[in-house]
């Protein structure tokens, strides 16, 4: 395929998706959805390389969604300052960067056509919603739609040919061809001018995404690239040595925090896993199990399981011991109202939601456990799953991911774990305990830590709110 000949990229992350003919005489566009950077981006490599090889203009386009999965003001905001630092690397390279807003199925077609758009590269996402958008658009268009995995070091439809049951079966497919994929990214190049440049209305997409309603932008955490990589750089410099023994202990800042940042697509996994390979840390393994293996476990589930956020996504033996302890009494039941309030009897578990409502983020092993006692107290397993995705996309930075739902699925249907002892409400599922949590960490300091941060949190609204008063705007930090 002419795609593959004349590209620096990998020749297996690349597929064509339809057998149309490239039309010579239109720009090429890069169709941007999951992997929203400039640099080390191998779909935007194989875009370049199409647009310098066959002499036609590049375009970079991304279909803004209101209304995506859930997501409210803390997920656009992250997203569009991220976007908006693209926009300026993009431009500097002479490439426009075009934001359209509506339904990409409708959007997209339209644009291509009114533009003459000769062919159509885009990256790779295994969810549902993407798949759709790719699905309409392929049959709308009569131009090449060029696929390119930029997400994963090795691409997700080479690793394995099926859902794998486990980490230890992927682990190595995915080892065995990680050098082969390994490959430098090259630098961005200058394109020659094409003349026009466009200005996206970031004010007006800012104002759009305060006005959606739900959790405010999180103070924490810069979005964007540069902050990414500072991020990674702070991250192997301080945090990676104690990784291993510290990052089941959420009263240590032990983590990455790169998950809101690779979920947005704002800094390569390819880049993170390269860096910590260079690094001397005696944590690197366990950081590559989780950047690299478990994350690409992930998209190989949601690639391969369409009812990856579904009871039916559950392995077998899973689905059936709910079933078996379905009339079970749940004496410790709660509304999904009070899971979201933080309102139940377990001063634990409330302080991992509010964690979760306050930093749009919560520690790794809380979230397993925090998945879990959602099962114990939900009515069925069905409400479970749905109250734990709707609760961690809608006030998780790193919500609506395959990562997300593999998390999700792992605590509530033992996706890619095994039988445990069998109990009441959870059957064979495996169970975590607040005694089990308690033998890991300091649960009293942990809540307090919570407490600390939510009087900080109302500390910082009052004074926003004086300030806000006097400067008559409340609208994001942009
Ligand atoms: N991807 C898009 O192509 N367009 C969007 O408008 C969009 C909004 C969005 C909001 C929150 C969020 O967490 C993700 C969002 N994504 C959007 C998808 C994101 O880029 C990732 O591709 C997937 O969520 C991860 O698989």
């Amino acid at each position: 395929m002419t795609f593959q000949r004349n590209s620096r990229v990998h020749p297996a992350r690349i597929r064509q998706l339809n057998d149309a003919d490239p039309v010579r005489s239109g720009p090429a566009v890069y169709w941007m959805s999951r992997d929203q950077r400039a640099e080390d981006n191998w779909a935007l490599t194989a875009a370049i390389d199409y647009s310098r090889s066959s002499g036609c203009p590049l375009i970079v386009v991304f279909c803004l969604v209101d209304g995506f999965l859930d997501a409210v003001w803390r997920q656009f905001d992250f997203m569009l300052t991220g976007l908006q630092e693209t926009e300026a690397q993009l431009h500097a390279c002479n490439i426009p960067f075009i934001i359209l807003t509506g339904d990409p199925e409708i959007t997209l077609p339209t644009w291509l056509k009114e533009n003459r758009v000769g062919c159509l590269f885009t990256d790779f996402d295994p969810l549902r919603i993407k798949l759709h958008w790719l699905e309409r658009v392929i049959r709308s268009v009569t131009i090449p739609v060029i696929q390119v995995d930029a997400h994963n070091i090795v691409p997700c439809w080479e690793a394995y040919p099926r859902a794998a049951f486990g980490a230890y079966i992927l682990r190595r497919p995915l080892m065995r061809r990680m050098q082969e994929f390994l490959v430098d990214y090259p630098e961005l190049p200058v394109m020659p001018s094409i003349g026009f440049c466009t200005r996206n209305p970031w004010r007006k997409l800012y104002d759009q995404a305060a006005a959606l309603d739900g959790a405010p932008p999180v103070c924490w955490l810069d979005p964007g690239s540069r902050a990414a990589h500072e991020m990674l750089e702070t991250f192997i410099t301080t945090r990676l040595d104690q990784y291993s023994d510290r990052r089941n202990d959420p009263c240590t800042d032990a983590q990455s925090h790169l998950s809101p940042y690779i979920h947005f697509g704002q800094i390569s996994a390819q880049r993170i896993v390269q860096t910590i390979l260079a690094s001397t840390s005696s944590s690197s393994g366990d950081m590559i199990e989780q950047v690299f293996i478990r994350r690409e476990l992930s998209d190989n589930f949601c690639f391969y399981t369409p009812g990856y956020d579904r009871l039916d996504g559950f392995p077998a033996w899973a689905r059936r011991t709910l079933d078996d302890h379905r009339m079970d009494t749940r004496y410790e039941q709660v509304a999904p109202e009070r899971l979201e309030s933080a309102e139940t009897g377990d001063s634990l578990w409330n302080a991992a939601q509010r964690e979760l409502v306050i930093r749009g983020k919560m520690h790794g092993y809380l979230r397993m456990y925090w998945a879990k006692k959602i099962l114990e107290w939900s009515v069925d397993p069905e409400t479970a799953l749905a109250t734990a995705i709707r609760l961690n996309d809608r006030y998780s930075l790193d919500g609506r991911d395959p990562n997300g739902y593999v998390g999700i699925a792992w605590s509530i249907g033992g996706v890619h774990d095994r039988a445990w002892g069998e109990r009441p409400i959870v059957g064979k599922i495996r169970y975590m305990s607040r005694t089990g949590a308690s033998r890991k960490f300091d649960i009293d300091r942990y809540i307090h830590m919570i407490d600390e941060l939510e009087r900080t949190e109302e500390k910082e609204k009052t004074d926003e709110g004086i300030s806000g008063a006097s400067k008559g705007t409340g609208t994001s930090n942009h």
